[in-house]
């Protein structure tokens, strides 16, 4: 079994991983846990070998007992030891800007549309800056795609988990292998797309400008937290802290382009308190018990010392 993150990166890595094993069966956690639910890891644990793709699971480590494990990922972790393969560059403090590439990493896979996709979903315009934007540019002047279409692919794809839609993020992987036409022509993905720029949208111009920074309070149940996040910072260039107010949970995001910014002792923080928090050096994401949203900003903004501003 291939258990991968539900975003592009995840269904990238998916699609590499098939390529050079072949198919097996397809599994992504429920949409937006970082973390396995009883009911996942019944699932999971009936197999006898688990792949995991571009996901740190906080109890890999209980997976053990019942399947051989083998983790690729590139995400901030520590070393599971029961693993069969645990091969994270992070491990050895390296920053790899997706998990398509430490794939073709470990396994000599050769640089394809799939690894360029990874690369430019998690790391969208940044791509340019990184020393992969090789691959990037490789697959724009072989495809005749320019940047933009890449980064269109990449929303079609992650279209699929932001409308929680977790069957179709499995099917996504398939879809993909047919190349990147098929995924541009699909009327599914397409209509997704709309429905979610709008909404998007919405909630990035409410945002409020705090000077050095940007603040949102929204309310949405769709996974958007991160994009609307992601388009404060890369659109309008400054740091944003967005809460997200669902029915049933808080979701808090930080993100920032400084280079000297890392949210490693945010993340320290967050898990002090007993919250689920995780990410990469310049983003964090935390779920949080509804209503502790805006209160938990306050004290990271506290820890920060960005501003003496209290959001209320
Ligand atoms: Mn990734």
């Amino acid at each position: 079994m291939i258990l991968h993150h539900w975003d592009t990166d995840g269904i990238a890595s998916a699609a590499i991983y098939i390529k050079i094993f072949g198919e097996d069966t397809l599994f992504t956690p429920t949409i937006g846990n970082y973390f396995l639910s009883a009911e996942d890891f019944s699932k999971v644990s009936k197999s006898e070998k688990l792949v995991i793709l571009d996901m740190n699971l906080p109890d890999a480590e209980k997976l053990c007992k019942h399947a051989d494990l083998y983790i690729y990922d590139h995400h901030r972790a520590s070393a599971v030891q029961c693993a069969k393969e645990h091969y994270n560059p992070y491990l050895k403090g390296e920053n790899y800007p997706s998990c398509t590439t430490v794939l073709k990493e470990r396994f000599y896979y050769k640089p394809d549309y799939l690894v360029a996709l990874g690369i430019v979903g998690d790391t969208g315009p940044n791509a340019r800056q990184l020393k992969e934007w090789k691959i990037v540019r490789k697959v724009m002047e072989e495809s005749g795609f320019d940047f933009e279409t890449l980064t269109r692919i990449t929303y079609l794809l992650d279209s699929s988990y932001k409308l929680n839609k977790r069957q179709e993020v499995l099917d996504n992987v398939h879809l993909l292998l047919e190349g990147m036409q098929a995924v541009l022509e699909n009327e599914q993905l397409n209509r997704n797309l709309e429905l979610l720029e709008n909404e998007i949208n919405m909630w990035v111009n409410e945002a409020e400008d705090f000077g050095s920074y940007f603040f949102l309070r929204m309310q949405s149940e769709h996974h958007i937290i991160s994009t609307v996040t992601r388009k404060l910072v890369w659109e309008l260039g400054k740091p944003a802290i967005v809460v997200n107010e669902k029915s049933d949970r808080d979701e808090f995001y930080i993100r920032s382009q400084d280079t000297t910014f890392d949210t490693a002792p945010l993340i320290e923080f967050a898990k002090q308190k007993g919250f689920r928090a995780g990410g990469k050096k310049e983003v964090m994401g935390a779920v949080l018990p509804k209503g502790k949203g805006l209160e938990f900003a306050n004290a990271i903004l506290e820890l920060l010392e960005w501003k003496n501003a209290h959001f209320s």
